[in-house]
């Protein structure tokens, strides 16, 4: 019998919709979202569930669960046996030190003989004993913002999107622990059939990737044209030519990178190309 695979997703809360829509975009897809505990995927061996992201890192440890979609800084706080297989670029922030804004700074040193409310022990504890500083963790699970406010603690180690919530809370950034983002994560026992199953889901998130980052465009050219503008559009091995039906013309078809779309599309205009056609990719298999 097939093995089937098991999926942790966060049950509710900023990780959910991207990781869903991630495995929806994959072609591994459930009925209802994280209403359950536990459900099945429609069109995969696959079986979600839907737990606490603080939660997941254990599990994964354990083999209840064999992926997971979580942040870079729950892994690394966690310190279990679990590895990042795949960043998927949505839920970036950072984990960040704050202080009250009208306090001087200028280096990690003001840390010393502070007390730092986090959420962060662990990633906090490290930075500190790298730094060579000894100050006083406050552990609390929430509203760590609002901690120098009420004297609890002379600054925060939490982490930071927008910035908005330190502004609100009269804080400024000063130091930077790390940069995380939502990614693919694997447990440490994986039978070989579920080894097999996840490499091809990152084929499947990675060829999505790769359309979403491409586009695919055709434009004409004047033949004595050609050769610098397949130098501007290297494609996927070469671009694709063919004769229009007007003598001295040709049709030229590649894929450009999203990234340098518009200094490309300067690149060809100003080498002769005209009716330049832009078309996104449904999916692109390397
Ligand atoms: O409850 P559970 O165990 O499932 O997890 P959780 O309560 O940590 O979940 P959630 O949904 O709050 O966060 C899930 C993940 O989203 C985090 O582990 C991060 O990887 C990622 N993420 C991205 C964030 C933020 N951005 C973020 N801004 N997590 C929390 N915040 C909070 C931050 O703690 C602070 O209170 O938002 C506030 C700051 O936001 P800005 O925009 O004002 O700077």
């Amino acid at each position: 019998m097939k093995e089937r695979l098991k999926i942790a997703v966060q049950k509710s809360g900023r990780l959910q919709d991207g990781s869903l829509s991630v495995l929806r975009e994959c072609g591994i897809t459930i009925d209802n979202g994280g209403d359950q505990l536990i459900a099945s995927a429609r069109d995969y061996d696959a079986d979600f569930l839907f737990l606490r992201n603080s939660d997941i890192p254990q599990y994964l440890e354990d083999g209840v669960a064999d992926l997971a979609i979580l942040g870079e800084n729950v892994v690394i706080e966690s310190g279990k046996k679990i590895e990042v297989i795949h960043k998927l670029g949505f839920s970036r922030c950072r984990l960040s030190m704050a202080i009250p804004r009208g306090a001087d700074y200028d280096s990690p040193a003001w840390f010393n003989g502070k007390r730092i409310a986090t959420s962060y022990p662990a990633t906090l504890q490290k930075w500190l004993k790298d730094q060579g500083i000894e100050a006083a963790i406050h552990e609390i699970s929430g509203s760590v913002e609002i901690a120098p406010g009420i004297g609890l603690a002379d600054a925060i180690c939490d982490l930071v999107s927008s910035g908005s919530t330190l502004i609100k809370n009269g804080l400024r950034e000063v130091e930077v622990l790390l940069e995380s983002e939502a990614c693919l994560v694997k447990g440490p026992a994986l039978t070989p059939e579920k080894e097999a199953m996840t490499r091809e889901i990152l084929f499947r998130i990675e060829t999505v990737e790769a359309s979403r980052n491409n586009k695919y465009v055709l434009l004409n050219a004047p033949d004595e044209k050609l050769e610098i503008i397949c130098s501007i559009l290297p494609g996927i091995k070469s671009p694709t030519i063919m004769p229009l039906a007007m003598t001295g013309w040709s049709s030229v078809h590649s894929v450009i990178s999203d990234s340098d779309f518009w200094d490309v599309i300067g690149q060809l205009r100003e080498n002769g190309a005209e009716g330049i056609l832009v078309i996104p990719i449904e999916k692109m298999v390397r």
